[in-house]
């Protein structure tokens, strides 16, 4: 669907709110309400078989969330939005939705260590073949899909290890096999990445990352296809999760919308910035970064992204032992999983936010031991670079060649 005529950042303050509907009120209303009251009998029976539009319950539908859901939809350009209590009951609502017994469905090798959690021990025990995919290489995705092949699922960049995924590419082999392309945009945000202009079918995010932007909610977003998020509002939200999120939450996320594109620019510039300190520090190894010209991806990086977002990751020469040290030895920067808040963050996949895998999982899937996660956030930079400076070892323990 196409963006109404403003731009990005108008869109993200205004789109789909009319304060002249609201009794002048600048800020959207929170309608903090469990249930809907019906004007009669009839009216209630008709909006429950779909015959008259309204709100019932809120486990369905509230205003609050009304508004959220047409701001996102708006953002990425795509039919319809629904939001969710969290990234994971975005994912699982979807997926639980579109799957069957018997269906297969394809994902990347890497993702968050919940996602990769939910489909082995949540769809994998229901029926549903999960098969991994490298698609990072778009031919493996001709050799691997099949007609039982339901859903194509990644993200880009991925968590923790930055791969990416040419969405138009793979969405253009996933659709000639029937697949429906669902890409978790959580890293990049819509205003880095709009998967549904490149062919993907639905969007998922973690909105307690950059959408929200301030580390004080848990909430996650669906955007696409507007009969798929009927679905998933129907059954994979409604009945199977239950997993709404709550108006006040919606609120939140939509104060952080507001800001997303500049806090994005922000957080862009400065992990460039970091990213290019750590590429000619002696102790550091290797340095993922799309951003980065060295960097495998970076062609693609710099077709299917406007910049290059606020996550790197990297490995010291000393592996999981100097990276741990590293981490001890910062002063300003918070060692807390999660991403894309105001504080610099940083953590250890292998041992917190991908330990949902195990050892050889990890070793498979491309997510090293001494892997180091981090989130540069919206302090100066010349303090992020200072305290990353400080902590980092001067006399590199190089590892025998
Ligand atoms: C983390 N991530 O990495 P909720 N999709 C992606 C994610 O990174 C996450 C979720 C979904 C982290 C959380 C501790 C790419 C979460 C799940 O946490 O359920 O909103 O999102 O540090």
């Amino acid at each position: 669907m196409k963006p109404s005529s403003k731009s990005f950042a108008t869109r993200a303050i205004h789109h789909g709110y009319e304060p002249a509907d609201n009794e002048g009120a600048l800020t959207p209303p929170l309608h903090l309400t469990s249930t809907f009251a019906f004007e009669s009998a009839e009216a209630g029976g008709e909006m429950f078989s779909g015959d008259r539009p309204g709100h019932i319950y809120s486990r369905i539908s509230n205003p609050t969330l009304d508004l959220l859901e047409r701001r996102i939809a708006d953002l990425e350009e795509a039919g319809a939005g629904l939001a969710l209590a969290s990234g994971m009951g975005a994912i699982s609502a979807t997926l639980w939705t579109l799957v069957a017994p018997g269906d297969e469905i394809i994902v990347d090798k890497t993702l968050y260590g919940c996602t990769f959690s939910y489909l082995r021990h949540g769809l994998g025990k229901f029926g549903v073949t999960v098969t991994h995919v490298d698609l990072t290489d778009s031919d493996n995705l001709v050799e691997a899909i099949s007609e039982h092949t339901r859903v194509v699922y990644f993200e880009t960049p991925a968590n923790p290890n930055m791969r990416l995924v040419d969405i138009e590419r793979v969405a253009e082999i996933a659709h000639s096999k029937g697949a429906v392309v669902v890409v978790d945009n959580t890293y990049a945000t819509p205003y880095l990445t709009r998967p549904v202009t490149l062919g993907a079918d639905l969007v998922v995010h973690s909105a307690t990352k950059y959408l929200g932007g301030h580390g004080d909610v848990v909430a996650g977003l669906v955007a696409g296809n507007a009969d798929m998020i009927a679905d998933i509002r129907m059954y994979g939200m409604k009945d199977m999760t239950g997993a709404v999120m709550a108006p006040f939450n919606a609120m939140l996320i939509l104060r952080g919308i507001k800001t997303l594109g500049l806090r994005m620019d922000r957080h862009s510039q400065s992990a460039l910035t970091v990213a290019r300190m750590l590429e000619q520090h002696p102790a550091v190894r290797k340095v993922f970064y799309p951003g980065l010209p060295v960097y495998e991806q970076h062609e693609l990086a710099c077709r299917q992204m406007s910049r290059f977002g606020g996550m790197i990751a990297f490995e010291l020469h000393g592996g999981l032992d100097a990276g741990r040290a590293l981490m001890n030895r910062l002063q300003m920067i918070m060692r807390a999983v999660s991403l894309g808040d105001a504080e610099t963050l940083i953590q250890h996949p292998a041992s917190m936010t991908h330990s949902t895998y195990t050892a050889e999982e990890r070793m498979v899937h491309g997510i090293s031991d001494g892997l180091v996660r981090l989130s540069v956030g919206l302090e100066d930079v010349e303090d992020i670079l200072a305290d990353l400076e400080q902590a980092l070892p001067t006399q590199p323990k190089l590892k025998a060649a």
